[in-house]
C-alpha cells in the first residue's frame, strides 16, 4: 500500500455521539437528545445524556488522539451549545467548549477538521419546520457566520454538513431519526433546503474565512443484480435517490432526472420552479464516507420499486456487506463526476461483536482485516489516478449509534460505559502503525 507523503491520517466523531452533558452550560436543547428521551425511539432507550463524557474528558481524549499518532481529528459542533435558541445570541460558554478543544488539538499538532452540522439540530428549530422550513438555510448560514468569525483562524479545513441525505431520508422519508416523519414527497423540499443551507453556509463561510470548506456525502455504490433493463432502471433509480441527489446539484447543477421521473414532476414542482445555480457554489474538497455497498433488483411495490438483493459473504454487526473493492469503485466513480477535485475519505470503519478487554488487550481482528483491505482498497483507487487527499477511520471511540444506541461498537478505543475506561483495541494499534508510516 502506498500513499502520498502529504497524505492525511485521521479519525472522526461526532458532538451527539459522543460529548455527552447536552444541556450543560447554558444549551439548549437539540432535536436528537428530545427524540431520544422519548421511550421507544432508540434501543434499549439509550440516549447521549453521558455518551463518552467526552465533554468533560476531551482533553483526555486529544491526549488518546496525539497517542495514535494520526496527523488530523474530525469533529462536529452541538449548534444548540452555541446557539440555544437556534438563533440569535451565542452561548459564549458553549463556544468556548470548541475553544479550548481546538486549542487543545493544536497544542499536540492534530489538524482540526470541523463539521459544522452532524444531525444535532437545535430542537426549537424542528419546530418550526427543522428542514422543512426554507429559513433553516438562513439560520445555518448565521450559524457558520459564528463558527467561522470564532475559529477560522485555528481551524483550516470546515464541512458543512456531514451526509445530508441521511438527515434527509431517516428524518422524513423513513422517520428513525427526528423529526421522525415518513413521506417520500419530503424528499423533494428537504433535499433542497438542504443544499440550499449548503450553498448560504459556503457563501457566508467565502465572506469571513479564508481557508478550505467542503461537504460530506455518504456513497454506497449501487451495484444492478443483473443486466436485465429493469433492474439496471431499479440501479439507476437507487443510485440517483442515494447517491447522486446531493452532488448533481452541487457540481452539475442538476436533479438526478431518473428520481425525477420516478416520483414524476408534481412531487418536484416546487423545487424545479428554483434554479440550481445558487446551489452550485464552488467547493475545496468533497468528503466520502464509505462503509458498504448495495447490489439492487427491480421490485413493483418495494421503496422507488427497489429490492436490495443480499450477498453472501461477511457483513458486520450492522447487517453491511464487507465489500472493499466498493471504496476503490466509490473513488473512481466521485472522481469523475468531480472532476478531479481534492477526496477525502471521511469516514470509514465498521460494527463487530468485538471481545471483551482481557488484560488490557481488545482483539478485534475482524477490523483490523477491515482496516488493511479498505486502505489497500483506497490506495488502489490512488494509483489510477484519484486525487485522495486524506482518510479519517470511524470512529475513535465506541459511541452512541443513532437509533441502535450503544449496541453497534465502531471505535478504534474501546469504551467501557460504566468507568469510562478508554483501551486502545489491536485495530487502533494497527491504525497507528499505519499512520506512523
Ligand atoms: O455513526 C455514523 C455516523 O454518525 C455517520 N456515518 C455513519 C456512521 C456509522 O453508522
Amino acid at each position: 500500500m502506498i500513499f502520498p507523503p502529504d497524505f492525511t491520517w485521521g479519525v472522526a466523531t461526532s458532538s451527539y455521539q459522543i460529548e455527552g452533558s447536552p444541556l450543560a452550560d447554558g444549551a439548549g436543547l437539540s432535536n436528537w437528545h428530545r427524540f431520544a428521551l422519548e421511550s421507544g425511539r432508540i434501543l434499549n432507550d439509550d440516549h447521549g445524556e453521558t455518551a463518552c463524557d467526552h465533554y468533560r474528558r476531551s482533553h483526555d481524549d486529544v491526549a488518546l488522539i496525539k497517542e495514535l499518532g494520526v496527523d488530523a481529528y474530525r469533529f462536529s459542533f452541538n449548534w444548540a451549545r452555541i446557539q440555544p435558541h437556534g438563533k440569535g445570541a451565542v452561548n459564549e460558554t458553549g463556544l468556548d467548549f470548541y475553544r479550548r478543544l481546538v486549542d487543545s488539538l493544536l497544542e499536540h499538532g492534530i489538524r482540526p477538521f470541523a463539521t459544522l452540522h452532524h444531525w444535532d439540530l437545535p430542537a426549537i428549530l424542528d419546530d418550526h419546520g427543522g428542514w422543512l422550513n426554507r429559513d433553516t438555510a438562513y439560520r445555518f448560514a448565521d450559524f457558520t457566520e459564528i463558527m467561522t468569525r470564532a475559529l477560522d483562524g485555528q481551524i483550516q479545513d470546515w464541512c458543512t454538513f456531514n451526509e445530508p441525505w441521511v438527515i434527509m431520508h431517516e428524518g422524513y422519508v423513513n422517520g428513525a431519526h427526528p423529526p421522525g416523519l415518513r413521506d417520500l414527497a419530503h424528499a423533494p423540499t428537504v433535499a433542497h433546503n438542504l443544499l440550499r443551507a449548503h450553498a448560504e453556509a459556503v457563501r457566508a463561510y467565502r465572506a469571513n474565512g479564508s481557508h478550505r470548506i467542503g461537504i460530506v456525502v455518504n456513497i454506497e455504490p449501487k451495484y444492478a443484480a443483473s443486466d436485465s433493463l429493469d433492474d439496471l432502471e431499479a440501479q439507476a433509480r437507487a443510485e440517483s435517490y442515494m447517491n447522486r441527489l446531493f452532488i448533481d446539484p452541487i457540481i452539475t447543477g442538476e436533479w438526478p432526472q431518473p428520481l425525477v421521473e420516478f416520483m414524476g414532476e408534481d412531487a418536484w414542482r416546487e423545487v424545479l420552479k428554483e434554479s440550481t445555480t445558487p446551489l452550485r457554489e464552488p467547493i475545496d474538497w468533497l468528503g466520502v464516507n464509505y462503509y458498504s455497498r448495495n447490489v439492487v433488483g427491480h421490485k413493483p411495490g418495494g421503496f422507488l420499486n427497489t429490492t436490495s438483493v443480499r450477498q453472501p459473504g461477511t457483513h458486520t454487526e450492522m447487517n453491511w456487506e464487507v465489500f472493499p473493492q466498493g471504496l476503490t469503485d466509490t473513488l473512481l466513480w466521485l472522481s469523475e463526476r468531480t472532476q478531479g477535485l481534492p477526496l477525502y475519505v471521511t469516514e470509514n470503519g465498521a460494527a463487530f461483536d468485538d471481545p471483551p478487554v482481557i488484560g488490557g488487550r481488545v482483539a478485534d481482528a475482524e477490523r483490523v482485516d477491515y482496516l488493511h483491505e479498505h486502505l489497500h482498497a483506497a490506495a488502489q483507487a490512488i494509483e489510477q489516478g484519484v486525487n485522495l487527499r486524506g482518510y479519517f477511520a470511524w470512529s475513535l471511540l465506541d459511541n452512541f449509534e443513532w437509533q441502535f444506541g450503544y449496541s453497534k461498537r465502531f471505535g478504534l478505543v474501546h469504551v467501557d460505559p460504566a468507568t469510562q475506561k478508554r483501551t486502545l483495541k489491536d485495530s487502533a494499534h494497527a491504525y497507528a502503525s499505519i499512520c506512523r508510516g
